[in-house]
């Protein structure tokens, strides 16, 4: 029997009678994994007001009392590590590795954020009058809605949901439908951790039910999403109506340049983690290779060299380099425009559904390379799949000009063993994350992560930037000189 699972609303799993309900599957296997309840607005507004309920009591706990309870749900989800990976790689289909990777980051950033309840500090600044105090601090927003995609099932919405609670606020918490079996155990990490009821509530369903009710509720004050970019445009546009804060992480064409300096062997493992690891699916996989023409070919050919051993297959067996793509919808836009760049560029590797015996099963595509000018559609629109796009390029102004031409910022990377030129990239990359000598993957929780351009609106989650999401600043003036003190009229001028 298909495990089944219901809302969880008020501090209780509910399963409401006569739901419609959906499916997750292992993309690997095409196996079932879970039963969801598709939502209604109605039940999404329960869950809203119960979001709403529980505000009053949540804000005035002390901050590093809530801080505690991260710490059990961080210690819980360590626990059970393994066993939530495994949910992850057969749910969503990243290796093994990857999928231990991605409870890990949840880890790291719960226990990071744990520590933030000791801190969430605010500023003290002069008075331009005698005794007179003047601070900031930061109160939480309120309700803030919580909307998360399937390619960190983890890892994103906890970035959301710690920083949310950890500054005062109450979710309600939408997952991607297709790995909403991972959702659950996010929940689970903060039921087991004590987590008053009301505080934290989960509905599954569609965007266009469940995500538009909670962007238009005027009891939601923040909205923060993860996801593509036309459905980020259409968030923040909703959102506006409300006027309210709607952080949006979305999409990435995250270039690697390799300058014909760089440590060749080192910029291949970077390369074909960057573009391969996750099967692409990261915001902020390498889709773009910006080859230096002196190193061009040698280059390619110890990628497609090394790309000639990769194993695809179950992303359970450890031996396994890549797995399946997320879904069917990934696999058909994925080939999409793997068929589009057969039309406008040279294919060097790959290009096709990976079919035959297990492969049947599931929706399995091959690591693809093209070579191709800068300016195709493959070298400038977001895939989300294992294609990467070489770009030849003449020398390191080329190169960023090349790099720069995208609608969207988020991750860059430079190989180059000259100093200058490296320090010269940190301020010439347009992205909101630049790495050295390291692929355009693999951020870490206690820093800012974002982008530029498409790739959001001005936030950054994780790091610090976190708390300024998810909190309001609240500027106090204390006058303890027990007379009326006139800012600009009574100030001395010193001169
Ligand atoms: C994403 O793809 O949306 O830097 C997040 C990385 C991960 C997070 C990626 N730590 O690749």
């Amino acid at each position: 029997m298909t495990e089944q699972f219901g809302l969880f609303v008020q501090g209780r799993w509910t399963d409401p009678p006569e739901a419609r309900r959906f499916e997750t599957k292992n993309p690997a296997t095409g196996e079932t994994i879970a039963s969801f309840v598709s939502a209604t607005p109605e039940q999404a507004r329960a869950a809203i007001e119960a979001a709403h309920r529980a505000f009053p009591a949540w804000k005035e706990t002390p901050a590093p009392q809530r801080g505690e309870i991260l710490l059990r749900a961080a210690r819980h989800l360590r626990e059970r590590k393994e066993e939530i990976a495994r949910i992850v790689t057969r749910e969503m289909g990243k290796v093994l590795a990857e999928g231990r990777g991605d409870v890990q980051e949840s880890i790291d950033f719960v226990e990071y954020m744990a520590g933030e309840g000791r801190r969430l500090v605010g500023e003290t600044v002069p008075s331009e009058l005698r005794s007179k105090f003047c601070l900031t601090i930061r109160q939480p927003k309120g309700v803030v809605a919580c909307i998360t995609p399937w390619n960190f099932p983890t890892a994103i919405p906890n970035w959301k949901i710690a920083a949310a609670l950890i500054s005062g606020n109450t979710i309600v918490f939408k997952p991607a439908s297709n790995t909403a079996r991972c959702a659950v155990e996010v929940v689970r990490a903060y039921e087991a951790a004590g987590l008053p009821p009301g505080v934290l509530n989960l509905v599954t369903g569609s965007g266009s039910v469940v995500g538009a009710e909670l962007i238009a509720h005027p009891k939601v004050r923040a909205v923060s999403f993860t996801g593509g970019v036309d459905t980020g445009r259409d968030v923040y546009v909703r959102g506006a109506q409300g006027l309210k804060m709607v952080h949006l992480e979305l999409g990435g064409k995250n270039p690697v340049i390799l300058m014909d300096d760089a440590d060749l062997p080192l910029a291949l493992d970077g390369v074909l983690f960057g573009a391969f690891g996750t099967s692409g699916q990261r915001c902020t996989a390498t889709s773009r290779l910006i080859l230096h023409e002196k190193v061009y070919e040698p280059f390619l050919e110890m990628l497609t060299k090394r790309l000639d051993s990769f194993r695809l297959g179950d992303p359970l067996d450890p031996k396994v380099d890549m797995g399946p793509v997320a879904s069917l919808d990934q696999e058909q836009k994925i080939l999409a425009y793997i068929a589009i760049g057969k039309q406008e560029a040279k294919l060097r590797y790959g290009g096709a559904k990976v079919t035959g015996g297990a492969f049947d099963r599931g929706h399995f595509v091959q690591p693809t390379i093209f070579e191709t000018a800068h300016g195709t559609r493959i070298s400038k629109e977001e895939i989300f799949g294992p294609v990467l796009s070489v770009i030849r390029v003449h020398d390191y102004a080329e190169a960023v000009r090349v790099a720069n031409d995208v609608d969207y910022g988020l991750s860059s990377s430079i190989y180059t063993r000259d100093v200058n030129r490296a320090f010269r990239a940190m301020q010439d990359l347009e992205a909101g994350i630049t790495y050295v000598n390291a692929p355009t993957i693999g951020a870490e929780v206690q820093l800012p992560f974002g982008g530029i351009k498409n790739t959001g609106n001005g936030g950054r989650e994780a790091g610090s930037a976190a708390i300024e999401e998810f909190t309001e600043l609240k500027t106090v003036f204390v006058d303890f000189s027990a007379k009326l003190q006139k800012a600009q009229i009574d100030a001395e001028s010193a001169a």
